[in-house]
């Protein structure tokens, strides 16, 4: 077996991907996940790395990231397929000294380039390695429920995320400072990728309209349980509305700031509703 496939995070990986493909949330080529490695994992896989490919241009610039090795999956590539062929579906990139430009050093065995989201994942990293270097993965999804929710909540980070903290208890717990609203833009690219950057400021998790979300995080368990639990509050919601019936708000401002004192959570004031 290669090295890079038996590093343990490259295992986690792996196991992220194939749980983002069994809940649904990757049909065809939807999505993308990226882990930012930690020196003595690069270390540990240089072996295996060549340094031959073509440098290309991101389209963005994040300079607190140069020289950073990232795994990324592969554009176009299913991630029902990643368990099974992670070295055709994934790469291991590493960016220039000005943060602007990737050159793949391992994977895509069969040919590609990394995900047409990569600015978005790069812009986010940036923002987040800045806020703390625990920050490690990016992840991109397609999950059913939360893509609903878009359609009938106002683009607004408050509305959304009211509508998402008053569905599930645990929700303010997670995600304490809420989740920003992008409205709908041309994917695959800078603009939105600036846009992201922007939102990802302020949270751990941006939905983009009538597309997905991404969640940034630092283990893989914590970043796939942010996706999971805003999918299941979502679910509970588009459920609840669905019945045509009023939704009854249990949870309220009063009862959002009691959980925040009970757990110590730096709750987002700005986003309740008095
Ligand atoms: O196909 O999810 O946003 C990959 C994507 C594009
Ligand atoms: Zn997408």
């Amino acid at each position: 077996m290669s090295i890079v496939l038996e590093q343990k995070f490259m295992q986690d990986y792996i196991r992220c991907a194939n749980d983002g493909w069994e809940w649904k949330f990757h049909e065809r080529n939807g999505g993308n996940l990226s882990y930012r490695m930690r020196a003595e994992e690069v270390e540990a896989c240089k072996s295996e790395f060549t340094y031959d490919q073509e440098w290309v241009s991101l389209g963005v610039t994040a300079e607190n990231l140069a020289n950073e090795y990232f795994v990324v999956t592969g554009s176009g590539k299913f991630f029902r397929n990643v368990i099974l062929n992670p070295a055709a579906n994934l790469c291991i990139l590493r960016l220039n000294e000005k943060g602007d430009s990737y050159q793949v050093v391992w994977g895509l065995v069969e040919g590609g380039k990394p995900s047409s989201e990569f600015p978005s994942h790069v812009t986010s990293h940036s923002v987040k390695v800045a806020q703390s270097d625990d920050y490690r993965i990016i992840y991109h999804a397609h999950p059913v429920n939360i893509i609903s929710l878009t359609f009938v909540t106002e683009i607004d980070d408050k509305a959304l995320t009211l509508a998402l903290w008053e569905s599930m208890t645990e929700c303010s717990v997670i995600f304490p400072e809420g989740v920003g609203f992008v409205r709908w833009m041309v994917p695959g690219g800078a603009e939105v990728a600036l846009e992201t950057k922007k939102l990802m400021e302020k949270y751990n998790v941006v939905v983009w309209e009538a597309h997905g979300l991404f969640c940034a995080g630092d283990t893989f368990d914590n970043v796939f349980g942010l996706m999971h639990t805003v999918e299941k509050a979502a679910e509970i919601r588009m459920k609840v509305l669905a019945t045509g019936l009023p939704f009854r708000r249990a949870i309220d401002a009063q009862g959002l700031r009691d959980c925040a004192v009970r757990y110590s959570l730096n709750l987002n004031e700005d986003l309740l509703d008095e």
